[in-house]
């Protein structure tokens, strides 16, 4: 058999190249994303999940034709609802939107993932631009913030080599602890540090004036804004001080710098305005729209791109879905009893429908919850295409290995549609080039039609000619931040609580909720519980069990607990952002106790 170059589906920004040779996979060494590696997820867990064979009804065995039928009567109904994770990345996913659509179905809107961050990025900038990995190569400087770079993006890892490395993140990261300074700010306080720097930059003349007359000439009014947030009583609370800030700024000073921002600063309320400060902060010191600068968070993957699964349906909130307003709920590539916050939210509503029907590979606690279970086909068995939100190779996902159970999503949709008395799909060929022709071709390789090599290098905006956008305004009901301010400088201190923050990053040996997960809760020693014993932790949305682990690089005032670990979202709340209409995992404080 020849080789065949396919692309890993996980929802990864790696999107890494994939040879296939006699069944085994590889690397594919020429590919510009992968650096001729995989990680352990493709290599080692993938390979040896249990997978989902058999269509079940009520638990009992069927054949698939029985379980479509099923699942046509179960969908024959007015209240109907898909709701689809993000467990493929690829792009046919989206086609279940064409069935969806013509049966007058509801779909989601929101995103459990990125949202509110993006938002921010657009009330800057306008439009969401990825960060070329060519310009993370070019900097000098490389400031990853919020970001567990080893773990969740580590091709990019290499890029990083030689340069100066600062990090901002309240846990040690193996990231942080090879860098040239780490500051291990209190969760949730990152807009205070972005604004604090953009202060103290241009105190110190540390602004890139020539860049700003061109392209943000409102920074003053930003300036003045920056004047309003007290600075002892914040740099005190987020944990930090004026000799830390002066040395950041020192090593940022003239040099390429590109800020690599992550998920962790986003999962709040205000996770908006974080990301726009940041930008705002970059803006200032030069450092986007050049060679080797850059802000580059989860970017859009389909800027650019006219999608052909786009659809008109009415649509209800991803975050805090009310599953019990539908008579029938498809869940596709997705686990959202365990993965959306507010867990005994999401179990009550669920009972309150008439039939779940789960599509997936593997069993999870939303499987186990289904009256009708339809196996999937994994990215190795069926023809798709991926892109990805930190570059802009667009990466055809071949099928490479027949496998005798599971349908691919094209197929079931199909199926359905037919059932249904519609017209059937165009070819799945039509939808897999409609998305190839839209892109440029180099190298082999396709590149998406948002490419540019230096993003926003002529001005913000769609087209170039917009000038960035400052954040003007901040509010913020969660934390009593009134003291921080001038205008309320004698309001009351927050009261501080035996409450600690819930920090809950991805997994190395999971992909959110797939493959190795575990039940540990991370702490320091100070909190008084021992390596191994099980503790309570708990919030005012639910409860569950954990196991300690010591670790006294944590601050004193967060817990650590997975992404990935069983039960963690009992303890996380379902509001949406402010803006983006985003999940708020980390919008929480939780406390932990001794089990009788
Ligand atoms: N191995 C693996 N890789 C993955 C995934 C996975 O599950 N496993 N998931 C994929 C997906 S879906 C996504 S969205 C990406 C996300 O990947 P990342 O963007 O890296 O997001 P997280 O891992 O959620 O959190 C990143 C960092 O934010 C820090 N953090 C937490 N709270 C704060 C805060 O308030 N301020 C600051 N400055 N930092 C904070 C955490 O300590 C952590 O180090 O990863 C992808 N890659
Ligand atoms: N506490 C906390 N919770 C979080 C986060 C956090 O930071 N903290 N992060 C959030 C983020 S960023 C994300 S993206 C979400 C992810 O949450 P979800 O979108 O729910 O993703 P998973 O939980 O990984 O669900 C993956 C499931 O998809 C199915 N699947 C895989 N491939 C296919 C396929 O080809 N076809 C079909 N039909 N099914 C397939 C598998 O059966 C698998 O069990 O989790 C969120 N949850
Ligand atoms: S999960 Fe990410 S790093 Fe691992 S092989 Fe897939 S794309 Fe590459
Ligand atoms: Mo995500």
């Amino acid at each position: 058999m020849n080789k065949t170059e396919t692309t890993c589906g996980l929802d990864c920004p790696d999107a890494c190249g994939i040879s296939v040779q006699n069944g085994k996979i590889e690397a594919d060494s020429n590919h510009p994303t992968s650096t001729g590696t995989l990680c352990a997820l493709i290599n080692k867990y993938m390979p040896h999940e249990p997978r989902i064979t058999t269509p079940t009804i009520k638990g009992e065995e069927v054949s698939i034709e029985e379980a479509l039928v099923a699942t046509k009567e179960a969908l024959d109904t007015h209240a109907k609802l898909l709701w689809r994770g993000s467990g493929n990345f690829g792009v046919m996913q989206e086609i279940t939107n064409l069935l969806f659509e013509k049966i007058e179905g509801t779909t989601t809107k929101g995103t459990l993932c990125d949202g509110a961050g993006d938002a921010g990025i657009i009330e800057g900038r306008e439009v969401n631009r990825i960060l070329p990995p060519e310009q993370i190569e070019k900097a000098e400087v490389v400031i990853v913030w919020g970001k567990n770079i080893s773990v969740t993006a580590s091709h990019l890892m290499p890029h990083l080599e030689g340069k100066k490395i600062i990090v901002i993140d309240p846990v040690k990261t193996a990231i942080a602890k090879k860098a040239d300074l780490h500051l291990q700010i209190a969760p949730r306080s990152d807009f205070f540090t972005a604004v604090m720097l953009a202060r103290f930059a241009i105190m110190g003349d540390f602004q890139d004036n020539d860049f700003l007359e061109e392209f943000a000439s409102d920074y003053e009014e930003y300036y003045e804004f920056s004047q309003e947030f007290r600075i002892r009583p914040i740099l005190e609370y987020i944990g930090t001080d004026l000799a830390q800030m002066g040395k950041v700024l020192e090593i940022l000073q003239d040099k390429k710098t590109v800020f690599l921002v992550g998920n962790g600063v986003q999962k709040y309320s205000t996770g908006h305005i974080t990301l726009h400060a940041i930008d705002a902060l970059a803006v200032l010191l030069g450092n986007i729209g050049k060679e080797g600068c850059g802000v580059g968070f989860l970017g859009n993957s389909k800027l650019g791109f006219k999608n052909p699964f786009e659809s008109k349906t009415s649509k209800v909130q991803k975050v805090n879905t009310p599953f019990g307003d539908f008579n029938t709920v498809l869940i596709q590539g997705g686990n959202p009893v365990a993965s959306m916050p507010n867990s005994n939210r999401v179990i009550e509503e669920l009972k309150k429908t008439n039939t779940i029907i789960y599509f997936g590979l593997y069993e999870n606690e939303t499987s186990a919850m289904a009256d009708i279970v339809i196996p999937a086909k994994n990215f190795f068995e069926k023809e798709d295409i991926r892109l990805s939100y930190a570059h802009h190779y667009v990466n055809p996902m071949r099928k490479v290995t027949e496998c005798d159970y599971g349908i691919s999503e094209y197929d079931f949709s199909n199926i359905l549609l037919q059932k249904f008395g519609f017209e059937a799909l165009e070819s799945e060929q039509y939808y897999i080039d409609f998305w190839l022709n839209q892109c440029q071709e180099v190298n082999g390789y396709y590149l998406s039609p948002a490419y540019q090599a230096i993003p926003y290098e002529d001005g913000f905006g769609e087209d170039g000619e917009e000038e960035f956008v400052f954040p003007d305004d901040y509010d913020d009901d969660f934390i009593k931040t009134k003291q921080f301010t001038r205008a309320r400088r004698k309001s009351k201190k927050e009261k501080i609580t035996e409450d600690y923050w819930l920090i809950s990053p991805k997994g190395k040996h999971a992909l959110n909720t797939q493959f190795k997960r575990d039940n540990n809760v991370t702490l320091h020693s100070t909190l008084g519980f021992k390596e191994g014993q099980e503790v309570k932790v708990y919030s005012e949305h639910g409860e569950h069990h954990f196991i300690v682990k010591v670790d006294d690089t944590m601050r004193e005032d967060s817990l650590l607990i997975y992404a990935n670990a069983i039960g963690v979202n009992f303890l996380t709340p379902s509001i949406i952002s402010e803006e983006g209409d985003s999940a708020c995992y980390q919008e929480v404080k939780v406390k932990v106790t001794h089990i009788e």
